[in-house]
């Protein structure tokens, strides 16, 4: 039988981590932020990836999962979405074959993150798990320091889509809502459909979401720790104003995250926190 293999490879001209399952399904995690940019599933690529996004090696890369951290958008004064998705990463386990799952783990030592404008010690790993239908990335944390920090953050995933205005999100019901774009409060309506900008953040369900694009189900789970949701697509008029965007990439994306928006995390000297999302492919 065919053995799960992985290997450091290049793709976008970016250093990275590909990941190969017997079985046919494989994921691709640039060094770059630890930022996955592909996983294939059923023969299918699951994530979007501008065709446009930069690749530059610093600049932040359009698509795939960027981790967010430690700064959720313009909640603060570090640069939008924090610093990690513009560092470099390196691989420090793996990778481990555990069952039929293949995963690696990427990190940032403590002293990196302490000689940014943030300044504070924080040990950082990624674990991208791959195994048949399946993917899950796992944001660990460690403060080594003698100072507590707090945290906001996300996994910004973009999901490929045929048609977003085609695709509809379900399992929000009756979830509180912050409508980003014109600043309303309510209370979630059963299913999300898309075609204008929509930029939301929810408080996120036990019980995970359902995409349905097309033929296919993604079922989108997320531990307990990342208490909201964000749901984000630009729409025509917004995505042509993103340079590292074509203009009809809107139609193909959706964007579905688990993070910590309102709230930030408090991470006391000597602590740990982790938070995952795990993407199922149901049909
Ligand atoms: O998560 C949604 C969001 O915060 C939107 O407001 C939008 O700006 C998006 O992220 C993309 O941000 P970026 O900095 O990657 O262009």
């Amino acid at each position: 039988m065919a053995e799960a293999t992985a290997a450091l490879t290049r793709f976008a001209d970016q250093p990275g981590v590909a990941l190969r399952l017997p079985q046919g399904d494989s994921a691709w995690v640039a060094l770059q932020g630890a930022q996955v940019l592909s996983w294939v599933s059923g023969g299918q690529e699951q994530l979007y990836l501008s065709p446009n996004a930069l690749a530059d090696g610093h600049s932040p890369i359009r698509g795939g999962i960027p981790v967010c951290f430690p700064q959720f958008n313009q909640r603060g004064p570090l640069p939008k979405h924090g610093l990690v998705r513009q560092m470099a990463w390196a691989v420090a386990q793996g990778p481990t074959v555990e069952g039929d799952a293949l995963s690696v783990v990427l990190a940032l030592q403590a002293d990196q993150l302490a000689a940014t404008v943030w300044g504070q010690a924080c040990a950082v790993r990624l674990q991208v798990q791959l195994s048949p239908g399946r993917l899950c990335t796992t944001l660990h944390l460690h403060n080594p320091g003698r100072l507590a920090w707090s945290f906001t953050g996300a996994l910004h995933t973009y999901l490929a889509v045929q048609d977003a205005t085609q695709a509809e999100l379900t399992g929000l019901a009756g979830q509180a809502e912050w409508d980003a774009v014109l600043d309303v409060h309510a209370s979630a309506a059963p299913s999300q459909r898309f075609g204008t900008e929509f930029d939301r953040v929810y408080t996120a369900p036990a019980q995970g979401l359902m995409l349905q694009d097309g033929g296919r189900q993604l079922a989108i789970t997320q531990s307990a720790t990342w208490p909201q949701q964000v749901v984000w697509n630009p729409g025509p008029a917004k995505c042509a104003s993103l340079a590292d965007m074509p203009a009809e990439g809107w139609r193909q994306m959706l964007c579905v995250e688990a993070a910590c928006v309102d709230t930030p995390v408090v991470v006391a000297p000597g602590a740990q926190w982790s938070g995952w999302q795990a993407l199922q492919r149901v049909r």
